[in-house]
């Protein structure tokens, strides 16, 4: 399939200028059959899924992670070998378009309530292609050290830079960018989604990178920026915290980023490189507009993502994603993790480990 048939170009910028190099074997798009959505939904229900039951095996645990790795028949081919390239480095995107999905609805999925329900499809989905990629990993202070994050518009969140906003754009970023140990990978996994379902943007960096001058390159290579910690990681009552950064890192044939709107220059020059940073990466953006179903998976320090404001009621209909971050090799955790949830990362400002 054609990338141009599954991505919307941004308005004006999307279109990659004739100049620029085309670098769309970068994103994989896979759509699944009406036959091949079947054959899935019926290896979920009446295997991994019954399996599991039966055992007595929790959504969101490595048990179940485990479980879904070993399971036969989930993905198709078209969508192993997707994650296969993701996982070898020579795309930076997936989009899988048509999985099965649940349909819950009257329920928001922060709610602690008796019939809360999480997502049998989606948790299964999520976690089988978590483990093509590597292993599921968390922070005790994003969201309570759950494996898989319900992201849903909130009251508290509607106008902050977070994955509950819903009044206001979330502006292109890095997960975590902050962060000593973030993701190499992000998966989502849509649920349920408005209407009209809002479009996540993404950037890939190879796209950004020609819209810059190179002067602005060499640049963003030195540790002449800061980036914002966010709120929850600031465990000693700090203000304003803020840690020195490099926005792009690695070689030539595999430059990284680190990014997020936060990000500040420490002088002039270093701040026009920030501003003109900012003005590619919207410009080499494309829009995906999830649907329930809908699964992307991108590497983290290859591409950026944002996601537009949408309509939300607070009422249990709202759009509902499910989220997982990914390490190749979790050993680089282990200084930072308990024995009894070896998946967690606990770490202060100052990369200590934190009981
Ligand atoms: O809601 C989305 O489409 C993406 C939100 C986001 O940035 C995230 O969950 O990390
Ligand atoms: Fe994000």
């Amino acid at each position: 399939m054609e990338a141009s048939d599954k991505v919307e170009k941004q308005a004006e910028a999307g279109s990659p200028a004739p100049s620029f190099p085309d670098n769309s074997d970068r994103w994989c798009f896979v759509s699944l059959s009406e036959e091949e959505r079947e054959d899935v939904a019926a290896a979920l229900d009446d295997g991994l899924l019954k399996q599991t039951q039966e055992a007595g095996v929790p959504f969101a645990t490595s048990q179940f992670f485990d479980q879904a790795e070993v399971a036969e028949g989930i993905l198709p081919q078209s969508a192993r070998s997707a994650l296969s390239s993701l996982r070898r480095g020579t795309a930076d995107c997936v989009v899988i378009r048509g999985l099965p999905h649940d349909h819950i609805k009257g329920q928001q999925p922060g709610e602690e309530h008796a019939s809360k329900t999480a997502p049998p499809r989606g948790n299964a989905l999520l976690s089988s292609v978590v483990r093509r990629l590597g292993f599921e990993y968390s922070y005790a202070k994003e969201k309570d050290g759950a494996l898989v994050h319900d992201i849903y518009p909130t009251k508290a969140g509607a106008t902050k830079q977070s994955n509950e906003s819903w009044k206001v754009d979330l502006s292109l970023h890095t997960e975590n960018a902050f962060h000593p140990i973030r993701p190499d990978f992000v998966v989502l996994y849509c649920v349920r989604t408005p209407e009209a379902p809002p479009a996540t943007h993404l950037a890939v960096l190879r796209d950004i990178l020609p819209r810059l001058t190179d002067e602005e390159v060499a640049t963003l290579k030195e540790p002449r920026f800061t980036i914002k910690v966010v709120d929850s990681f600031l465990t000693g009552g700090e203000e304003n915290a803020r840690l020195q950064l490099k926005i792009l890192d690695g070689c030539s044939r595999h430059p990284v980023v680190r990014w997020h709107e936060n990000v500040r220059g420490i002088d002039k020059s270093a701040e026009n490189a920030v501003q003109a940073f900012s003005a590619a990466a919207k410009a080499a953006a494309q829009a995906v507009r999830l649907q329930p179903g809908d699964l992307l998976a991108f590497a983290n320090e290859t591409c950026l993502h944002g996601r537009d404001k949408f309509d939300a009621s607070l009422d249990g209909s709202d759009r509902w994603l499910l989220r997982s971050y990914v390490r190749r090799d979790l050993t680089p955790l282990m200084p930072f993790v308990l024995s009894s949830a070896p998946q967690t990362i606990r770490m202060d400002l100052n990369a200590r480990a934190v009981g």
